[in-house]
């Protein structure tokens, strides 16, 4: 299956665009273009940027689903006035349906009465829904017809109706405490997941498992602040015991040792979330773009017997084995006199540095004339892709063309490993030593042979990389997230450094770090310490 890229899609991966990415962004936005009347009656004067001037007195409508001919669509409002809404656009005598069950209804003009669709509706009383206000769902047919129908109908219900900004049903959640930026972010996440592990990813972000973790977190932290501040105000009071400054200190350690723990994960959330960055690498020549249009069944790099064919990057999206993969095939290494062909070399070789994985597709014919073999020097491979080999110990190695004739295979595998290694006799195949993971393959893209043997062995190093973040609860998935967890670091660090006697500088070092802590879920109220300081010492009891 092809997966396609969150940037193309959504164009926006900055951190403070979050509710531009959430669920309803895009549908709000097609939903404009389902129903060109009610664009102009209703986004009159606005952007498509983030302005919630309205007060939440406004019910809002949005499609919810795909716009285009299907089965079913689904027209989600939620409001003060979703219960007039769903009266409005029901007839009068058809008893109001219980919370949370289907019903089947005729859709009517609220104006004309006249029939609009025959469909299902669910009515979703607050605080139980999705916004945590009072919503109803239209499961209507996905005819455009009938949607931009139902939408108008909605939208001439009362002055206070009108279309959904982006996101808008997603800020409502948050704003109601039904979702954290944490949950908002994975679910945002699961809509744009193209493969099984960006799935996983998103949908244990979207259930809360950050939030849990940064909230438990943060109330330690709060508990430790509260403490602080009661020693700051009433240190000389017989009621603070004497070492309650040094089991902070103790808190704050194993707080700041889980932290580190947490975010000591080779970004492999974040990388998967993205893409898994693949570079593919080696001489001219070598069967790079056969490699890569054999992996993904097409033709997707030109494939000639002229060397530097290929001179920019070409990057194709790919799910292999559930993980998504971002896979470059490069220009061929080497020294030449051509400004092009450099300007692609010098594009590969960032490509190579940037890259999560790289493949290196290495020619037989380069270590097969007699010298080079013997001599196991290396001799025929160019310094530019030795070095590259080299510079990354983890580069798994391709070696190209296996099926010409005259071959002797045990020989070639023993020169390539003498001229890319030298002597050093890494472990290359398994065999127990360092990682114990093979890094070199025999292939030929001519007769497909080694390719599946390589592929197997290459999901099980995606496995071995990212697994652990697919199934844990708590992997981050975002720049955002790290940077706060860092500033907070930062911040305990230097309330441990400041000591007991700078206690009150150290308080507001205590207090960052829960705001960096908070800025993650998007409770950011360290005011609550206060509630703290009043439960757990009564003061003026
Ligand atoms: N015999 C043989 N030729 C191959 C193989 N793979 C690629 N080639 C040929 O090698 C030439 C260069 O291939 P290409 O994929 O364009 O190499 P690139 O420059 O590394 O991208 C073409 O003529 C291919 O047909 C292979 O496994 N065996
Ligand atoms: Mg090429």
């Amino acid at each position: 299956m092809a997966w396609i890229p969150r940037w193309t899609k959504a164009g926006i991966n900055g951190t403070n665009a979050i509710f531009s990415m959430v669920s309803c962004a895009g549908i709000a936005r097609r939903t404009f273009h389902a129903c060109p009347s009610l664009r102009a009656a209703t986004t009159q004067g606005r952007t498509t940027e983030l302005r919630y001037t309205e007060t939440h007195l406004d019910t809002i409508f949005a499609l919810s689903t795909h716009p285009g001919k299907a089965g079913i669509a689904v027209v989600r409002v939620s409001g003060p006035q979703a219960k007039l809404v769903l009266k409005s656009m029901t007839l009068a005598k058809s008893p109001f349906p219980k919370p949370r069950q289907a019903v089947t209804r005729r859709l009517l003009c609220p104006q004309s009465n006249e029939l609009l669709d025959k469909g299902m509706v669910v009515w979703f009383p607050g605080p139980r829904s999705f916004t945590g206000e009072d919503s109803v769902e239209f499961h209507c047919h996905g005819g455009k017809a009938v949607i931009d129908g139902i939408l108008r109908g909605i939208g001439n219900t009362g002055p206070h109706v009108r279309l959904a900004e982006p996101g808008e049903f997603s800020r409502r959640a948050f704003e109601n405490n039904k979702l954290d930026l944490t949950e908002v972010e994975g679910l945002a996440d699961l809509l744009n997941a193209e493969t099984e592990a960006q799935r996983r990813l998103a949908l244990r972000q979207a259930d809360g498992g950050l939030k849990n973790l940064y909230e438990t977190w943060r109330t330690q932290l709060i508990k430790s602040m509260a403490l602080i501040e009661a020693l700051i105000d009433f240190g000389e009071d017989e009621n603070i015991e004497d070492d309650v400054y040094d089991n902070v200190v103790a808190k704050v350690k194993t707080l700041c040792r889980d932290i580190r723990k947490h975010t000591d994960d080779d970004r492999c959330g974040e990388i998967l979330r993205d893409g898994i960055h693949v570079t593919i690498l080696g001489p001219p020549n070598a069967g790079k773009s056969s490699f890569l249009n054999i992996i993904t069944k097409r033709q997707a790099a030109i494939v000639s017997p002229i060397p530097g064919t290929t001179r920019d990057v070409v990057e194709v999206s790919l799910d292999i084995g559930g993980y998504p993969i971002l896979i470059g095939d490069t220009a061929g290494l080497r020294s030449s006199q051509d400004e092009i062909e450099m300007e692609g070399v010098r594009r590969a070789q960032d490509r190579i540095r940037l890259a999560d994985i790289n493949i290196a597709i290495l020619p037989v014919t380069d270590f097969m004339s007699s010298d080079k073999v013997d001599g196991g020097n290396g001799t025929g491979v160019d310094p530019i892709v030795r070095e590259a080999v080299r510079k990354n110990p983890k580069t798994m190695v391709l070696i190209n063309k296996m099926d010409l004739p005259g071959l002797d295979n045990e020989k070639t595998m023993a020169a390539v490993k003498s001229a890319l290694w030298g002597d050093s006799n890494q472990s290359l195949d398994g065999d127990g030593e360092g990682e114990g993971q093979r890094r070199l393959w025999a292939i030929s893209c001519q007769t497909g042979d080694g390719i599946g043997q390589f592929l197997h062995d290459f999901i099980k190093v995606l496995k071995d990389r990212f697994e652990r973040s697919v199934s844990s609860s708590t992997s981050i998935t975002q720049y955002r997230h790290r940077k706060h967890l860092e500033n907070c670091i930062q911040s305990l660090d230097a309330f441990l450094d400041l000591g007991a006697d700078d206690i009150v500088l150290g308080a507001e070092e205590l207090r960052h770090a829960a705001s960096d802590l908070g800025r993650i879920t998007g409770r950011v109220d360290v005011e609550e310490v206060l509630d703290v300081v009043f439960r757990e010492f009564c003061i003026g009891k």
